[in-house]
């Protein structure tokens, strides 16, 4: 079955049916030259319910599981699990494409030992379990003997990283980072919490399902994939609710819009301020709302006094009346009105203000805690698995914020670890790295730094699934089996409805590979850490959390999933509205921020413009592959095998350039990308240029990946660090495009 691309991105217009394509797919065998399952069509010998990692919603999913002629098991199809609340029976593309994953031919396969003096030539050999165990508890002892346990750090990414987290706590170390923090979703974070006393946390429970009208600022819904966001936001649209999409290129979901608003980059905070300026001076706020549960409302409406639409107009580059209208409309149709919170949202460095001026735009039109705003999320408890205390209370987390910086960080910042490892940054460095899931020359800004730190390591291992561009960097490799192939620990997320999911095993893992609790123990027994892991299997682990929670496990088994009692979302449902802030209500003017310095109420600074010749790279997400985790899957890649450089047309004219030119970006540092084809649009405004990030891997390993395509992460040199927090905003590196002959 051949499958076009169009298919894929297909939203609204009644498509609804567009998201649950798995259903048509089926697997095959990449470089066997027979296919060992001879009808693939199959609904296979028995299901397994398990959840998703090929992005992190982790929707729950259902591997048909058949035994072939040579007496081997394997999962022939993915489908998506009708029982669960992400996933509701239908999956994103490339949770169907899990297959693409298991059964990719360039999978690591053993354990490995870097042979060269020098890290990063990538000259590894392979060794037995044994002598790599023995190996990295060795280094990781050395370390905590030699500069005490805090001077080790874990990056981890993904959900089998519970069982590092667990290890690297025991030894001692709260250094426990991901980039999902720093280079994505905290700024939202705190700038929610700032104002709502919550942040939004993930799977974000907003209620698109019910909004009369949804405003998208970036957040390219349809192309950014959240399989459940994507099903209520194409029911949204069949329903004929208002769309407003401010994004400086025309995207999917800029497509199914009544308003497209091509903002010039970086000028979000300006338009987000003339929108209140226009609900407030109009009378248009939900006064009541306002009066009952929000605090600094007098400020707010003299801080926005002046900043008109006449205001934002040579700013942003939105017509004046085109402000005045998108603001009438989504005051009209509140409180159901959902400002929708993003996700990445580390742009400019002044991005908890940007995020913060979306909450308080919702705080004026009461959709906090409403029906079509924003739910409160509520969650199952699951009790620990009794072991252990950790023996010496793990001391702090030595990040930049353990210095003064970024004063309102609320998790550990992965740049941060990055920062304090390069030597004579910090005061005290750190000197072993453990990283588990998480690709981190690809995803901490300017790759520069991230190798300088990691040359002057003691010691770096990691624990992936593919050979991607960190293993190449590290001296140890080991060797994870993918999801389908190992149980990992409950998960119960705060969420629309509660409930708790269960990953487990659907085949045996392939190769030499081993499930990551397994590797979290055999180190810890030989670091003198085995009453931390009293359990003889991941299995017996959640068992007795199950049991002990008084869960059916069962039918946690048999379903993948257990719902817990509907509990109020919204105000209109009951719920009596509480907020964890400094004031116990709704800060839309904020003393914290006031007294470290920071603007208490958000306001407008222009960010940095490319110079002439040069455009702002900005990026976002392909619906079949997640960044650069799955562009070597060959299953995904028949749809999307390699990115593009969006141009505007005008702008490719004047500079010689068709579509389909073959062209190098050159950034502001003389970093020059891998050949990309050139797509000149009138979908992307002039000053700016976009990529789909995740391509032009420059592991060789990544066999098919390797040089498809350009990678922004080598284009992101420079970045912009939120004095609040510590995000690093990505979108402020400019480059200039030349031919290739
Ligand atoms: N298919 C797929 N889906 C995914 C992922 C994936 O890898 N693949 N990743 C998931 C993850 S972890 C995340 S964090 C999310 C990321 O997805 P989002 O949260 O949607 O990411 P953004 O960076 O907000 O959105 C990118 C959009 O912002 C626009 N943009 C760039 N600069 C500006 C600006 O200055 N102002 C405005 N208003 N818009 C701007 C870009 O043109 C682009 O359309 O996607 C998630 N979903
Ligand atoms: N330049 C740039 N940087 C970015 C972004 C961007 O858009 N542009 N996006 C940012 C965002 S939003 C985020 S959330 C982060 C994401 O950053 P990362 O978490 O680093 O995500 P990936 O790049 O997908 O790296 C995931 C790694 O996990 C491996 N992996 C996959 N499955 C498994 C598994 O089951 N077990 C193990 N052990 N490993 C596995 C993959 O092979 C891959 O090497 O990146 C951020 N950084
Ligand atoms: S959104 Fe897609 S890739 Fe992500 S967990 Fe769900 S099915 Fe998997
Ligand atoms: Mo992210």
């Amino acid at each position: 079955m051949s499958l076009s691309r169009r298919e894929f991105i297909k939203i609204g217009a009644g498509a609804t049916a567009a998201v649950g394509l798995g259903s048509g797919l089926v697997t095959q065998w990449w470089g066997l030259d027979n296919n060992p399952i001879p009808n693939p069509n199959t609904e296979g010998d028995r299901i397994v319910p398990t959840f998703c990692e090929l992005c992190f919603w982790k929707c729950g999913v259902l591997a048909h599981v058949k035994k072939g002629p040579d007496g081997q098991e394997r999962v022939v199809k993915i489908t998506g699990n009708p029982d669960h609340p992400l996933s509701r029976g239908k999956l994103c593309p490339r949770g169907t494409g899990g297959t693409g994953l298991l059964y990719d031919p360039d999978r690591l396969k053993q354990p490995l030992v870097r042979t060269k003096s020098k890290r990063g030539e990538d000259i590894f050999e392979a060794v037995s379990w044994e002598t790599a165990l023995d190996e990295v508890a060795a280094k990781l002892m050395k370390v905590k003997e030699e500069h005490g346990p805090e001077a080790l750090a874990l990056f981890s990414h993904g959900f089998g990283g519970s069982w590092f987290k667990h290890l690297l706590k025991a030894m001692g170390s709260k250094n426990i980072a991901a980039p999902s923090y720093a280079q994505c979703r905290g700024p939202r974070e705190v700038g929610y919490w700032l104002t709502f006393g919550s942040g939004i946390g993930s799977p974000e429970a907003v209620d698109a399902e019910h909004a009369r009208c949804i405003v998208l600022m970036g957040s390219h819904l349809g192309e950014n994939m959240h399989n459940t966001h994507v099903q209520d936001f194409s029911r949204a649209i069949d329903r004929g609710a208002d769309i407003i999409v401010v994004d400086p290129r025309y995207s999917t979901a800029a497509s199914k819009a009544r308003h497209w608003l091509p903002i010039k980059p970086g000028t979000d905070i300006a338009l987000l301020l003339a929108w209140m300026h226009v609900i407030i001076t109009e009378k248009r706020y939900d006064a009541d709302y306002i009066q009952k549960h929000a605090i600094g409302f007098d400020e707010l409406k003299k801080h926005v006094e002046a900043k008109t639409p006449e205001w934002a107009y040579p700013i942003t580059g939105i017509r004046p009346e085109k402000i005045r209208e998108t603001a009438r409309l989504m005051a009209g149709a509140a409180p159901a009105t959902l400002i929708h919170p993003g996700r990445r949202s580390t742009w400019y460095g002044d991005d908890t203000q940007r995020e913060r001026g979306k909450a308080i735009l919702a705080a004026l039109l009461g959709s906090w805690g409403r029906e079509g705003g924003y739910l409160i999320p509520s969650k199952m408890s699951v009790q620990p698995y009794p072991d252990q205390p950790y023996a010496q209370t793990p001391k702090a987390a030595l990040d930049r914020v353990k210095e003064g910086l970024y004063p309102l960080a609320d998790e550990t910042l992965a740049s941060g670890l990055c920062d304090i490892s390069v030597p004579g940054e910090a005061a005290m460095n750190l000197k072993g790295w453990i990283v588990y899931g998480t690709n981190l020359i690809q995803s901490l800004p300017d790759y520069r730094k991230t190798v300088k730190a990691i040359q002057a390591l003691d010691f770096i291992v990691t624990v992936d699934v593919l050979p991607a561009e960190i293993c190449g960097w590290s001296d140890v490799v080991l060797p994870e089996s993918t999801y389908l192939e190992r149980t990992d620990d409950l998960w119960n997320p705060g969420y629309r409805e509660p409930f708790v999911a269960m990953r487990q095993q659907a085949v045996e893992p392939l190769y030499q590979s081993k499930p990551g609790w397994w590797m979290a123990k055999e180190l810890a027994n030989r670091m003198g850490l085995a009453a931390y892991f009293p359990w003889k299997d991941s299995l017996e682990y959640v068992r007795e959390r199950a049991t002990r929670s008084g869960l059916d496990f069962d039918t946690l088994q048999a379903k993948g999933v257990v719902k817990g009692a509907v509990v109020p979302t919204t105000e209109e449902q009951g719920l009596t509205l509480s907020f964890d802030t400094e004031s116990g209500k709704i800060e839309l003017y904020n003393q914290t921020l006031k007294n470290l310095g920071f603007d208490p109420i958000p306001d407008y600074y222009p960010v940095e413009e490319p110079p002439a010749g040069s455009f702002r790279l900005i990026t976002g997400r392909a619906p079949m592959h997640t960044f650069g985790r799955t562009t070597n899957n060959r299953f995904l890649s028949e749809c999307y095998d390699e990115n593009e450089v969006w141009v505007n047309a005008d702008v490719a004219k004047g500079l010689g350039f068709k579509n389909g030119d073959r062209v190098i970006l050159v950034n502001q540092d003389e970093v020059r990308s891998e050949p990309i084809s050139l797509r000149a649009t009138q979908r992307v405004r002039g000053d700016a240029v976009y990529i789909v990030h995740g391509y032009g891997h420059t592991a060789e390993g990544l066999k098919f990946a390797y040089k498809r395509g350009a990678s922004d992460s080598l284009l992101t040199t420079n970045y912009k660090v939120d004095p609040i927090m510590g995000g690093t905003g990505m979108n402020v590196n400019f480059v200039r495009i030349e031919g290739v002959a």
